[in-house]
């Protein structure tokens, strides 16, 4: 077998053969710097992967984990339960927008996403709604990998393969990126608010007695940040309130101050019914998510026989004592070191190193939002997402920076806690990058 092939290790969304040829190894990392076992040491641009908000390893999630894990190392989840997945409920509906205090545990975003369509459904059944089944994402969205966070989500290349086994009942509103008329915007942009009346016309063709809920990231992140046009947020909830369909933000990235608050919900000043969370929840360093809903959503389904399982539906690993414990201390870091307010203090910086590459010769768009950036670049002609390959590449061999790159799109996640000279420095050398890039 070549080189190429012979890898036991299939990598998730990686070209395999391209990195096999020269693989991209991490072994360590403290802070805002990765090292590899050759002793290189790189500065990540991308928080792992939006994941890491105050830096690899930070003692004290590393000293929680340690000591849970010598404590309670697992219980069983179901019937039983452990203390800091209580506390850790407690402590995430605390900083989560009014009234939605009551908190379901997963182990990834995609899990979070999946569950909160099953409550949604689950909810307007337990209330005599059962009509309502129908579900509604964007184009553009993602909501991880699972059958029903990819059904409502708009990547192309992650439905293709699957179209026949997309959950059925499931429309998608029009992504609100248009270079046209928002390009180069900084934050939100002008244009585009109208978008969310496609909301409107979907309760018009099926009739909004007929749909459970809508989901959407605040500012979609994986498409490559593409933050909501100005009182775009606002409509779709005037729109849901209307016709009693839930509302659904899919707060993976935008949560935990990666937006300069505890959510994006309250940064946008828009309550969503359901939020959903990963991520930031642990700092990366434990896998967890968690779905946040509104007290009558719960306050639904606690009907019936009170010896019965009221919601079937659970992770062997929902509430894990150790990924609790490293979220505990995530958030006493999040306060101690006021985490958030770190963030918004970045926030024009960051904009201004972004919007500096607007002129370059590759550049057709620049967005970002809160500690969200994206430089997009046109396509080699018959090479969709070759130059951005390259230029993470490059990025990582040439000038020690691993970078993000989605399809041609360069994607940015500062750490909160970054130094701004760090932060410029390593822009200076994406465009060195890119300056020599074909
Ligand atoms: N929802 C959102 C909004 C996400 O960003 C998920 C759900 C799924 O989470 P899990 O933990 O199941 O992966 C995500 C994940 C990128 C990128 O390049 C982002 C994600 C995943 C892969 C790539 O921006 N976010």
């Amino acid at each position: 077998m070549s080189a190429a092939l012979d890898n036991p290790y299939w990598m998730p969304f990686t070209a395999n053969r391209d990195f096999n040829q020269q693989p991209r190894v991490i072994s360590g990392a403290a802070g805002h710097w990765y090292t590899t076992a050759d002793g290189k040491e790189l500065y990540d641009t991308f928080s792992g992967l939006w994941t890491s908000g105050i830096g690899h390893c930070h003692p004290k999630i590393v000293a929680a984990v340690q000591e849970q894990v010598a404590t309670l190392d697992y219980c069983m989840g179901f019937q039983v339960t452990n203390n800091k997945a209580i506390e850790l409920a407690d402590r995430v509906t605390a900083l989560a927008p009014d009234r939605l205090n009551h908190c379901f545990f997963t182990n990834s975003g995609s899990e979070s996403v999946d569950t909160a369509l099953k409550i949604a459904l689950g909810y307007h059944r337990a209330r005599g709604e059962g009509n309502r089944t129908r579900l509604i994402g964007r184009e553009k969205g993602y909501h991880g990998v699972n059958f029903g966070g990819m059904s409502v989500g708009g990547i192309v290349p992650n439905r293709k393969v699957f179209s026949a086994a997309l959950i059925p009942g499931v429309d998608h509103l029009r992504h609100t990126l248009d270079l046209e008329h928002n390009a180069f915007s900084r934050g939100q942009p002008e244009w585009g608010a109208h978008l969310a009346e496609d909301l409107e016309r979907l309760c018009t063709l099926h009739d909004g007695s007929n749909i459970a809920a809508v989901i959407v990231e605040p500012v979609s992140g994986s498409a490559g940040v593409i933050p909501p046009p100005v009182a775009y947020l606002e409509r779709l909830r005037e729109i849901c309130d209307h016709h009693g369909i839930l509302l659904i933000f899919d707060e993976v990235i935008t949560a935990f101050g990666r937006v300069g608050k505890a959510f994006g919900a309250e940064r946008f000043g828009v309550t969503p019914d359901i939020i959903t969370t990963a991520k930031g929840l642990t700092n990366g360093v434990i896998p967890m998510g968690a779905v946040l809903v509104r007290d009558e959503i719960y306050e639904a389904f606690m009907q019936g026989p009170a010896h019965m399982i009221e919601l079937f539906h659970g992770y062997t690993y929902s509430g894990h004592p150790v990924a609790a414990a490293a979220g505990l201390a995530t958030l006493d870091v999040y306060e101690e070191e006021g985490t958030f307010a770190q963030a918004t203090a970045l926030e024009q910086h960051f904009e201004d190193l972004l919007h500096a590459f607007k002129g370059h010769k590759h550049v057709i768009d620049v967005r970002n939002f809160g500690l969200m950036g994206a430089i997009e670049m046109a396509p080699r002609d018959g090479l969709p997402g070759a130059r951005g390959a390259e230029a993470h590449k490059r990025c990582f061999w040439d000038e020690n920076l691993v970078v993000r790159a989605g399809m041609d799109t360069l994607q940015f996640s500062p750490f909160l806690n970054s130094d701004p000279d760090e932060m410029s420095r390593s822009f200076e050398a994406v465009r060195r990058v890119m300056d020599t890039l074909e």
